[in-house]
């Protein structure tokens, strides 16, 4: 062991203290991984190099890595700790993070070092060692990738940052498909171990649930309430280091475990009862057992609500503990922390904050309320009425009586404002109120975060304009100023830098290797659009993608597929309004166009879906069955050979992402109009190179501007023309009885030509269609079957087709995490970066 330290590191450019830890720790060359590695498979696993498995390296080499990150995660607590700087605090229910260790060796620029030092263990492909990483799936799909998205964006921008949620024992289910149908598997990424976090128990925090409410007066007199909860469970901290991209900061993920407070109850067991000693521990514990699907089902939503309650107390709890540690004063709270909420998932936070700064540091409300509102902010992410979380009173009183109050009291003054503004009009009261009263009466969790925030914000231009103009009309009115927009991101580096090594090299070559952090960098690929020599290259970068998800479908679903036919995809969750079955539809009318021979003009395709349905989503779950029926009918059919392929790929998460994006050629972005908040899936495709088929929806608008019309194939109506169809009476049946086409393919799927002659298998699909078809699949089909005819029509030029491609890359820089980070930041946060340019302490 040596005491020196390189000063600065050459691959990097990241000084390290030169008085900190030895080589093996913290040193940046291909040998000090090595050796790191070497000593953790000894000390830190009891393996010897001899019989190491592709798991024991992934674990040696990540422990090397995170100690390589814990200097970096030191300075950064030094600095605030010295420094003061105002810090992010992003609520959030789900962080779907993905695999960390490529990741991480990318942000600290060891990818090559990591390679050479797995070389010499015997690794000739690093891939076999990353790829065994169990990704920790705690999301369902946009909203949690976000999350994710914009927590590497604040390390890498340097902003100080934590992400709060709940470490949830498991994650979003695996995706088996059998028989053509979802099955469903529970997602133990924690079973081989997890070296990405740390625990924290000294840090822990009580939360309580239940029980009553107290009135009692203070020495002042002044009249005060007391919460006795009837349960307190605790949280523990894990934290997870989230690291910037070559810097010498390091974001912060922590994440919330449930535990029992008396982890077995001593009476209990005396008294012979051994399960109901350990009863209250497993209930406790139960709080962060398990991601909840968004299927907007009743099913466990008293967990669910707990879940909320638990990770925002904690998570509250823990800032006002770190400002108290660090001498600041309460009332300094606002200038501290900028406290985002994501979706209404957090929005207890409103009543929560006030409780502990009213009922706990025996603020007055006046104050408290300042504080409260001049911390939080509230993103909304769906205008779908199923997803907007409404709470029954019953259930809210049982678990959180003292928030309930609290709430009662929040709406009584927002009310009474309200009255000011429209006396005798009891109708916007109704509206507006905080408590539903409608039918069975429930809080509005949405109307919670907009009265308890400073900004609201949706996340495109579309969505943020109804977001005010039909969902909080009332509230955009009352406070204007409130109302913000803030465009989704991506980050550049995991979804190109990192999925995409071929087109990293392209980049780096052509615009210079600090493309990833300066992203209007790709803007200089403009010019290139005419040059064939590089339009070649920028193909081959393409088909280097193609080919590699090609050998991935091979390995996993045993089919092969022709990566020079147009690799046609649509990932994300399985939902009605997304409209994977208008794709599904369009894929019979091109099979039944081949049947007949119609073949001239039509590019080879390959058609590729992936994506879970929420395990109670009964409508979802079919169309997965029936996009499965209709593959194994195309690809076994000898009439579609070159022609068409279509696959299922079951079970997509990050890592599989990390394979599609890159390969995609078309994009589908076909949601209704109006439905689809932002996608985030749309720019990874278009930053990747693919052109998007898509309707005028969520941030499909703004790619399209950004890209250029002529780089987009845009069909279907528009938010308002859906909103006249179904208010002029849209009568589907009527519809497909006007359209040849429509008909044969419905007769088509009824006669069980897709489930092996069983004709009452998708019937619920095809009623649902054509009986009322809320989702405007008929209506919207027959201008998504002429632009899939343009983009056969644009495929069979060559170089045309490259150009658009490469448009869409440079182009799409603004759709980077980073623009949308430094946005939120600016506008909302007020907060700036706080930059680690030195040691930290031993
Ligand atoms: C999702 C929207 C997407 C959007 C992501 C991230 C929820 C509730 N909303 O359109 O459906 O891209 O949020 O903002 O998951």
């Amino acid at each position: 062991m040596t005491a020196t330290q390189p000063a600065l590191n050459a691959v990097a450019g990241i000084p390290l203290p030169a008085s900190y830890g030895d080589r093996q720790r913290t040193g940046l060359t291909a040998a000090d991984l090595f050796e790191g590695m070497a000593e953790h498979l000894f000390f830190s696993l009891g393996r010897s190099a001899i019989d190491a498995s592709p798991h024991d390296l992934y674990m040696a080499l990540s422990y090397a890595v995170r100690d390589r990150l814990m200097t970096r995660h030191l300075a950064s607590k030094d600095l605030l700790r010295h420094q003061q700087p105002k810090a992010v605090a992003y609520l959030s229910a789900e962080f779907l993070i993905g695999p960390q260790l490529a990741n991480n060796l990318l942000m600290l620029g060891l990818q090559n070092e990591a390679a050479e030092a797995l070389g010499r263990f015997g690794v000739t492909d690093p891939e076999q060692v990353y790829s065994v990483e169990e990704e920790p799936g705690l999301g369902n799909g946009g909203l949690g990738r976000l999350a994710a998205c914009y927590c590497e964006s604040l390390a890498s921008l340097e902003l100080p940052a934590t992400g709060y949620g709940i470490r949830y024992e498991f994650g979003i289910f695996d995706q088996l498909i059998k028989g053509g149908w979802q099955v469903e598997i529970t997602d133990k990424w924690l079973k081989g171990g997890w070296p990405w976090e740390l625990v924290h128990p000294t840090k822990a925090q009580v939360v309580g649930f239940g029980g009553h409410t107290e009135v009692w007066h203070d020495e002042q007199g002044r009249y005060r309430v007391r919460w006795v909860p009837s349960e307190v469970v605790v949280g523990i901290p894990h934290d997870v280091p989230i690291a910037g991209y070559r810097v010498n900061s390091c974001g912060r993920l922590r994440l919330w475990r449930a535990e029992a407070t008396e982890s077995f109850d001593f009476h209990a067991f005396n008294s012979g009862d051994y399960h109901g000693a350990v009863e209250l521990k497993v209930g406790c514990e139960t709080l962060s057992k398990v991601l909840y699907p968004n299927d907007g089902t009743a099913g466990g939503r008293r967990l669910r609500l707990m879940q909320q309650h638990f990770f925002v107390s904690c998570s509250l709890q823990d800032m006002l503990a770190n400002l108290r540690r660090r001498g600041i004063a309460i009332a300094d709270f606002p200038r501290h922390w900028a406290v985002q909420l994501n979706d209404t998932h957090p929005a207890i936070a409103v009543a929560e904050l006030m409780r502990l700064l009213v009922d706990e540091q025996g603020l007055d409300w006046d104050q408290a309320w300042a504080i409260t509102n001049a911390s939080l902010a509230y993103t909304n992410h769906t205008l779908l009425p199923e997803a907007l979380e409404c709470w029954g009173l019953e259930l809210f009183r049982s678990l959180l009586p003292r928030h309930l109050e609290l709430i009662y009291e929040i709406n009584a003054r927002f009310l009474q404002r309200v009255r000011l503004r429209h006396p005798g009009n009891e109708q916007i009261l109704r509206r507006v109120s905080i408590i539903d009263e409608s039918g069975a009466k429930a809080v509005r969790m949405a109307h919670l975060a907009v009265v308890g925030s400073h900004h609201v914000n949706g996340v495109a231009a579309l969505h943020s304009e109804l977001v005010q103009a039909s969902l909080f009309p009332e509230f955009a009115a009352l406070w204007p100023e409130k109302f913000t927009n803030v465009t989704n991101g991506v980050t550049p580096r995991r979804w190109v830098a990192l999925a995409n090594p071929y087109l990293n090299a392209l980049l780096s070559e052509s615009i210079g290797p600090n493309w990833p952090m300066q992203i209007e960098a790709l803007k200089q690929l403009e010019p290139l659009q005419h040059d064939p020599a590089f339009l070649e290259q920028w193909a081959a970068c393409k088909l280097a993608s193609k080919r590699r998800l090609a050998q991935m479908i091979d390995q996993r679903h045993g089919l092969l597929v022709d990566p020079t036919s147009l690799f046609d995809i649509q990932v994300k969750r399985i939902h009605e309004y997304k409209r994977q079955h208008l794709n599904a539809l369009g894929l019979i009318a091109r099979y039944l166009r081949i049947k007949a021979g119609e073949t001239a003009g039509l590019a080879p395709r390959t058609v590729i879906f992936g994506g879970k349905a929420a395990p109670g989503y009964a409508m979802a779950k079919l169309i997965i069955r029936f996009i499965n029926g209709i593959a194994e009918t195309i690809n076994s059919d000898p009439d579609t050979k070159g022609l068409l392929k279509v696959v299922f790929l079951a079970d997509f998460n990050v890592q599989l992402a990390e394979k599609i994006y890159p390969a995609a050629d078309l994009s589908q972005q076909i949601s209704t109009a109006g439905l689809e908040a932002s996608g985030t899936g749309n720019m990874k495709f278009a930053l990747n190179g693919a052109l998007t088929i898509g309707t005028l929806d969520g941030a499909n608008v703004e790619i399209r501007e950004h890209v250029g019309a002529e780089n987009f194939f845009l069909f279907g109506r528009t938010t308002e023309q859906i909103a006249s169809l179904h208010n002029d009476g849209y009568r589907p049946w009527e519809w497909v009885a006007a359209s040849p086409l429509l008909e044969q393919i419905f007769a088509l799927i009824e006669s069980g030509h897709f489930s092996g002659g069983d004709s009452e298998l998708f019937k619920p699909l095809v009623q649902n269609l054509v009986g009322s078809d809320p989702y405007a699949v008929i209506a919207d089909f027959a201008a998504y079957l002429e632009a899939q005819d343009r983009v056969d029509a644009a495929w069979q030029q060559h170089n045309y087709w490259q150009a658009m491609s490469l448009l869409n890359t440079a182009r799409c820089g603004f759709f980077s995490s980073d623009r949308a980070v430094r946005e939120y930041a600016a506008h909302i946060w007020q907060v700036t970066p706080a930059r680690v340019e030195m040691s930290c302490p031993i």
